[in-house]
C-alpha cells in the first residue's frame, strides 16, 4: 500500500513560490521513498517494452532519449503520482485552485545520450513572445533515479524565464546553469518558461524521470488528458484527479446554453 505524506507546510510553500518566481526552479528532496521510486521506474520500463512491442519508437537525441506518452491511464502508480499532495499544493498555489494537468510522461535519458537541447515548455513554445509575466504552466520533474551531473540531470538557466521569450539558437550555451542533482524520489519544480534541457548522459546507465506539467485551467492541455481514463475507470477516483484530467471544466452547449463536461469520448450534461 502506498503511503501519502502530507503536503508542504505554508512556510515551505512560500519559499517554493518565491523560487519559482525569482530563480525559476525549486527542488524538494525525497518526496517519495526509494521503494516507491523503484516501483514507478519498473512501471516505466514495462511501458517501454509495450511501446516497442507495439511498434512505437518515441525517441530523440540520436535515439538515446526515450519518451513514454500518456502514462496516467496505463499503471495505477502514475494515477497516484499525478495527484501527489505535494505537487498539487505547489501548482494550486502557482496556477490557481482549478489547476489542470497538461501532460504526464516518462523521459529516459540513456547511456551516451547527448544534451536534450535548450528549450521552454508548452504552452510557451507554442506562443509568440513576449510571453505574459506570471505563471501559465509549471513542470514537475520526478527523479526515479539519482540525478547527477554526469547522468543527464535536468539543467536550468536561473532567471531566464524573466526574459519572457525563447532562447535564440546558441544563446544559452555558456550562460551559467544550475544542474538538478538530487536523490531518487525528489522533485524539481520549474517555471514553464525557464530555459532548460536534459544534460548529456556520460554514464553507462539510464536516468529515468517523469515529467508532469500543470496549466492554468483556461489553457488547453498539451496531451488529451480527459481521454486518458475512461468514465468507468475514473468513477471511483478522487475529485482532484477528475479536476486534473479536465473533466470538471464547463463548456457551453451550442444549442441550449447549458454547461457540459468532457467525458472519455465526448461531452455530457452536468
Ligand atoms: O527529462 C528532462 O530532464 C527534461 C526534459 C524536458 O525538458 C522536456 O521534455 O520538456
Ligand atoms: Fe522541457
Amino acid at each position: 500500500m502506498l503511503k501519502i505524506k502530507s503536503a508542504l507546510d505554508s512556510e515551505r510553500l512560500d519559499l517554493v513560490e518565491q523560487d519559482l518566481r525569482e530563480t525559476g526552479f525549486h527542488i524538494v528532496e525525497n518526496v517519495i521513498t526509494d521503494e516507491e521510486a523503484d516501483e514507478a521506474r519498473e512501471a516505466v520500463w514495462k511501458l517501454v517494452d509495450e511501446d516497442i512491442a507495439n511498434g512505437y519508437d518515441h525517441s530523440y537525441g540520436d535515439g538515446k532519449i526515450r519518451r513514454v506518452w500518456a502514462i496516467v491511464g496505463k499503471t495505477p502508480i502514475f494515477r497516484w503520482l499525478i495527484q501527489h499532495p505535494t505537487v498539487v499544493a505547489v501548482w494550486k498555489r502557482m496556477l490557481g485552485e482549478d489547476v489542470i494537468a497538461s501532460t504526464f510522461t516518462a523521459n529516459i535519458v540513456g547511456p551516451g545520450a547527448p544534451a536534450g537541447g535548450w528549450h521552454i515548455d508548452y504552452p510557451y513554445w507554442a506562443m509568440q513572445s513576449p510571453f505574459p509575466s506570471g505563471s501559465l504552466t509549471g513542470q514537475t520533474v520526478w527523479m526515479l533515479d539519482d540525478f547527477t551531473v554526469e547522468n543527464g540531470a535536468t539543467a536550468c538557466i536561473p532567471g531566464s524565464h524573466k526574459t519572457l521569450r525563447r532562447p535564440e539558437l546558441g544563446e544559452a550555451e555558456g550562460l551559467e546553469m544550475a544542474v538538478a542533482a538530487a536523490p531518487k524520489g525528489s522533485i524539481m519544480f520549474t517555471n514553464g518558461a525557464i530555459w532548460h534541457q536534459s544534460r548529456p548522459n556520460l554514464t553507462d546507465t539510464s536516468r529515468v524521470g517523469l515529467l508532469g506539467m500543470y496549466n492554468r485551467s483556461v489553457i488547453y492541455p498539451q496531451e488529451d488528458m480527459p481521454r486518458q481514463l475512461t468514465d468507468v475507470e475514473l468513477a471511483g477516483e478522487s475529485d482532484i484527479l477528475k479536476q486534473l484530467l479536465g473533466r470538471n471544466i464547463p463548456f457551453r452547449h451550442p444549442n441550449h446554453g447549458q454547461n457540459w463536461h468532457r467525458t472519455d469520448t465526448g461531452f455530457r450534461q452536468v
